[in-house]
């Protein structure tokens, strides 16, 4: 009886001591952050002379949000740069992305038409940051396309478009900013801004071949607008590898999304299924960035559909080489090798994702559908990225929102446990991935800093560790979590 006794307060004392989020080893430099995006938190839509974008022009379409939320407003964040710094300082954050909204900058999209406040403002954004001890890592594009380019150019889709116009917006940020932001992110999930945008039209510019009032074709589409974006990425790395990197000195890389696929049975074809689909997600991006073209099974399954790399872009891919990979998880699904999909980007993967074997899943669901708990995914994952490219990584997003969240009463939205657990349970398997597997994950930033505008869910979706107030005020609280992280950087 006494020895199972003491073994048990043992076992109790130990995983009390976990959760209070100590004992996950890190090395010493690693770069632990919180994330956002320009149009989830800034409102201020109109001030500033800050142009539209295609997120604008979508979410104030009725339907095309929940309740028809936009980010006119969001979490005024915009108007709360010090009061934000301020939260961040208090919780001992050294590292935090976010995005800069390029119809601020360029109001109609182009260099012909600089805005000097929207450049006056992320300099006191930048600044502010800095005189606080907070180093930021800056995404270019988290989705937000000057509406002016796609209703002229028809967007994504214009590849020589896209490339000359990101290209001089990349190349207007490294010059106003690159003197002091040393840590660059291109694109933000151009999977999303493909698939969403175009195959399924969930997300602008919500286009798709049965859309409204866009109408689009999703078989074409989304490979079309991928391309541009992965040709885009490279024009601006080769803008800053030969104008700006030898005097700035900073690094710069893409963020791309994957859940883990993990093969639902050991037969050889759900094996398959899962390797294609990681192709299909994170390859598609990550192939032509570090090797220089689609890969193989792409290219197989998609046909002419799939766009062609000339030689000269094949050049250009190779040497715009990237720093670093940016990598955002979120959870893991079981695939297999069967499709309901009979053309298109689903077909093409030929691969099904369900959180179910034998009708166990996979893991407890958070309050997003898609997102299941699964923490040994990540490990899988920065595995898989690892040896397939030789590159460090940066876990760019991670994080999650909990059940029914936005109906819970304010002292249980605050209390929230399930995002300690879920973020400590990802964070072990991180380190067991840098530790036991050698794979070199160098940072980790949680989405997200606070609540915020959740795409087509609106506001009623929350991932942040800070609560936000919408009806009073934007009012901020931080939660549990955001003490239990504060704890973890700091020892
Ligand atoms: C990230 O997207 C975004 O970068 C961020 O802006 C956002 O707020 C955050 O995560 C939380 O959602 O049913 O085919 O869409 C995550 C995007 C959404 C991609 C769910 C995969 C599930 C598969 N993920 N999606 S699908």
């Amino acid at each position: 009886m006494r020895p199972l006794f003491f073994f048990t307060l043992i076992l109790i004392l130990s995983v009390v001591t976990l959760a209070r989020g100590k004992n996950i080893p890190f090395p010493k430099d690693f770069v632990f952050g919180t994330a956002t995006a320009a149009y989830q938190i800034e409102g201020a839509a109109r001030e500033g002379g800050r142009g539209p974008s295609i997120w604008d022009y979508f979410s104030h379409i009725p339907g095309k949000t929940f309740k028809d939320a936009t980010g006119d407003i969001a979490c005024d964040h915009y108007h709360r740069l010090e009061e934000d710094v301020k939260l961040m300082v208090s919780m001992g954050l050294k590292y935090y992305r976010m995005s800069i909204s390029w119809s601020r900058l360029l109001p109609d999209g182009t260099i012909d038409n600089i805005n000097q406040q929207g450049i006056d403002h992320y300099n006191k954004e930048i600044d502010i940051l800095l005189k606080n001890g907070i180093t930021p890592f800056v995404t270019l594009y988290h989705w937000d396309l000057p509406l002016n380019l796609h209703i002229k150019y028809g967007g994504w889709l214009n590849k020589e478009a896209s490339m000359k116009h990101f290209g001089d917006y990349a190349d207007l940020c490294f010059k106003s900013f690159g003197d002091r932001v040393k840590n660059w992110i291109t694109f933000n999930e151009a999977w999303c801004a493909s698939i969403h945008g175009y195959l399924n039209g969930s997300q602008a510019p919500g286009r798709c071949s049965k859309c409204k009032p866009e109408q689009g074709d999703s078989d074409r589409e989304p490979y079309q607008a991928a391309h541009s974006m992965i040709l885009s990425h490279a024009v601006a790395v080769d803008i800053y590898l030969n104008k700006y990197k030898k005097t700035q000195k900073g690094s710069i890389g893409m963020t791309m999304n994957s859940g883990w696929g993990e093969p639902l049975t050991n037969k050889p074809e759900d094996q398959d299924a899962a390797q294609r689909l990681m192709e299909f997600q994170l390859g598609w991006f990550a192939d032509p960035i570090f090797r220089g073209d689609y890969p193989l099974s792409m290219r197989r399954q998609a046909g002419n559909l799939l766009p062609q790399f000339t030689q000269a872009e094949k050049q250009l891919l190779i040497k715009s080489k990237s720093d670093f990979f940016g990598l955002n998880h979120y959870s893991t699904l079981y695939v297999s090798a069967r499709t309901n999909v009979s053309s298109g980007y689903y077909a093409h993967m030929n691969a099904t994702t369900t959180p179910y074997r034998d009708g166990k899943p996979i893991g407890e669901r958070a309050d997003s559908t898609w997102l299941w708990v699964v923490p040994w995914g990540i490990r899988k994952i920065v595995n898989w990225v690892y040896d397939r490219y030789q590159i460090k990584i940066y876990i760019t997003e991670n994080g999650c929102d909990v059940p029914n969240e936005d109906k819970l009463p304010f002292d249980q939205i605050i209390n929230d446990t399930f995002r300690v657990n879920y973020l400590q349970g990802y964070l072990n398997a991180v380190s067991e991935a840098i530790h036991q597997d050698k794979v070199p994950v160098v940072g980790y930033f949680v989405w997200s800093f606070m609540d915020n505008f959740e795409w087509a869910d609106g506001y009623a979706k929350r991932f942040g560790i800070h609560h936000v107030d919408y009806v009073k005020n934007n009012t901020r609280t931080p939660k549990k979590s955001a003490k239990w992280y504060s704890e973890l950087i700091k020892q």
